[in-house]
């Protein structure tokens, strides 16, 4: 199996990339952007911008691919609120440009297309767990664009019997993730604290919003099982299928520390918008690929502790 990688140089492709060479053998080339540093070995590189969208063909007629995992995107929230055009550009304009290439190309390529639970937006307690077919209220730009972006897919799928599959993955944590993120950044104060680098106390917004949390190594395992065994045109919800708070979350973590750490609570950091309980329903992803996780959110968490004692 010959797969191609678009935006591998984030934080989900390093593992995917590993993922595929190591445990599915398959053979694999990866894009990242011409500015970004990224080496992944054994992977074919190649820099592409998916914005230019005759570089996207180029590229989909030379390598004809058997398989597309599209990771490339705008992947924040709050940068989605500063720059609206970019996100929507890079997240809708760039998937059209993925998806008319490989239309364009002719080869049966399969194309995995990576949603968000975002796209869910305003979930209700008792709505939860989420499934896929639950309408989507999305409540920020991103949420918008990878809400449109499944559309997409989902009209192509259709009108022209292309092989194209959607995921919405719920919150992916693991060593090497951007401390922009909750998980990251309890970690990464973690290990400044025990370095004596920071003041014990660990300032936090809403700490009882609950989120599925899952290892990206779970995750990537997922995007490869549904690459093999996913059904054309279906979306599925990729998560652990049990939410936490994040305050449990946060006290794991520092329970993995001899340190002595306060937990301050900051209102200034409480989002107005923020969703009480998002969990994901996974029932359709395990019926059709058999998936189930392997790391369990402790050794994960331990994992990122480790990552950020050697980073700080
Ligand atoms: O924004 P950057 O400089 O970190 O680059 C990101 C890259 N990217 C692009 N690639 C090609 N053409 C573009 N116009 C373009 N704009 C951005 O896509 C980054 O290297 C990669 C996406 O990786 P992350 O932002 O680290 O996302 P992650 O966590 O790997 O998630 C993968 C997918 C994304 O579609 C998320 O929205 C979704 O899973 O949750």
């Amino acid at each position: 199996m010959r797969a191609l990688i678009i935006g591998a140089a984030g934080f989900v492709g390093s593992y995917l990339t590993e993922h595929l060479q190591k445990e599915s053998g398959w053979s694999v080339s990866a894009t990242k952007l011409p500015q970004e540093d990224c080496s992944l070995l054994g992977a074919e590189l190649y820099d592409l911008d998916i914005l230019d969208k005759d570089s996207v063909k180029a590229l989909m007629d030379k390598l004809m691919p058997d398989c597309v995992f599209h990771l490339a995107a705008q992947s924040s929230v709050a940068l989605s609120w500063k720059r609206p055009q970019l996100t929507v550009d890079v997240n809708i304009k760039g998937c059209v440009n993925v998806l008319e290439a490989v239309r364009q190309a002719g080869a049966k390529t399969r194309v995995l297309l990576i949603g968000s639970s975002e796209e869910y937006g305003a979930v209700r307690e008792a709505e939860n767990p989420v499934s896929e077919e639950r309408i989507l209220h999305p409540v920020n730009i991103y949420a918008a664009a990878k809400a449109c972006q499944n559309m997409l897919g989902t009209i192509y799928a259709g009108a022209y019997g292309m092989d194209i599959l959607m995921v919405r993955a719920f919150n992916h944590i693991g060593p090497g993730q951007a401390p922009a993120f909750a998980a990251a950044d309890f970690c990464r104060q973690t290990a400044k604290i025990e370095r004596g680098m920071q003041e014990p106390v660990i300032r936090t917004g809403n700490l009882s919003v609950k989120r599925d949390f899952t290892d990206v190594r779970d995750i990537v395992c997922a995007y490869a099982a549904l690459m093999q065994r996913g059904i054309a045109g279906e979306t599925y919800n990729v998560g652990s299928g049990r939410a936490i708070a994040i305050r449990e979350l946060l006290e794991e973590i520092i329970g993995l520390s001899n340190a002595a750490i306060r937990i301050e609570t900051d209102p200034d950091k409480f989002r107005p918008a923020d969703v009480p309980v998002v969990e994901a329903d996974i029932r359709k992803l395990e019926r059709d690929t058999g998936w189930v996780k392997r790391y369990e959110l402790k050794d994960t968490l331990k994992d990122m502790l480790e990552y950020w004692r050697g980073k700080v």
